[in-house]
């Protein structure tokens, strides 16, 4: 079984998160979603989320793409993540390409396109 992790905080979730949750999902047969949590985005991202991370973990396994919903509490924790469950392919959208390179050491590393025109930033700016 090929398993596939990716992070985010995947706040009011969009056309955008879906797109690349599906497109990791694509890339195994099992998908690990690392929820940042309340305290992560607060206190280290610096970005409020509008969504408590318990309702955040209950639309992603809402999800068919989504196999299992772990929290990200931490900037260091990919490492030991991907080698505790096992993890043969790490993705994230390529606003992030280069930053986690470091992973190639334990697993392969893969940007995926990140979906223009979409944001939370931007739900929440129009519809102010
Ligand atoms: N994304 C995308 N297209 C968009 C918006 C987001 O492909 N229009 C992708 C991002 O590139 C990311 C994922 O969706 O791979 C989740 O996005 P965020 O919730 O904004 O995650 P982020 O704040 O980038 O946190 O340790 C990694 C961090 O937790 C990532």
């Amino acid at each position: 079984m090929k398993k596939v992790i990716t992070y985010g905080t995947f706040d009011l979730l969009h056309y955008g998160h879906v797109r690349l949750l599906k497109r990791a999902k694509a890339l195994g047969d099992y998908l690990i979603v690392g929820l940042s949590t309340d305290e992560f985005n607060s206190y280290k991202k610096h970005k409020d989320a509008y969504t408590s991370y318990p309702e955040r973990k209950y639309i992603l396994e809402a999800l068919e793409c989504v196999d299992e919903v772990i929290p990200e509490e931490d900037w260091d924790q990919k490492i030991s993540d991907v080698q505790k469950y096992g993890i043969d392919t790490f993705v994230m959208g390529d606003d992030w390409k280069g930053q986690f390179d470091f992973l190639k050491d334990y697993c392969q590393v893969i940007y995926l396109e990140r979906t223009p025109g979409i944001s939370t930033t931007k739900i929440k700016d129009d519809l102010k």
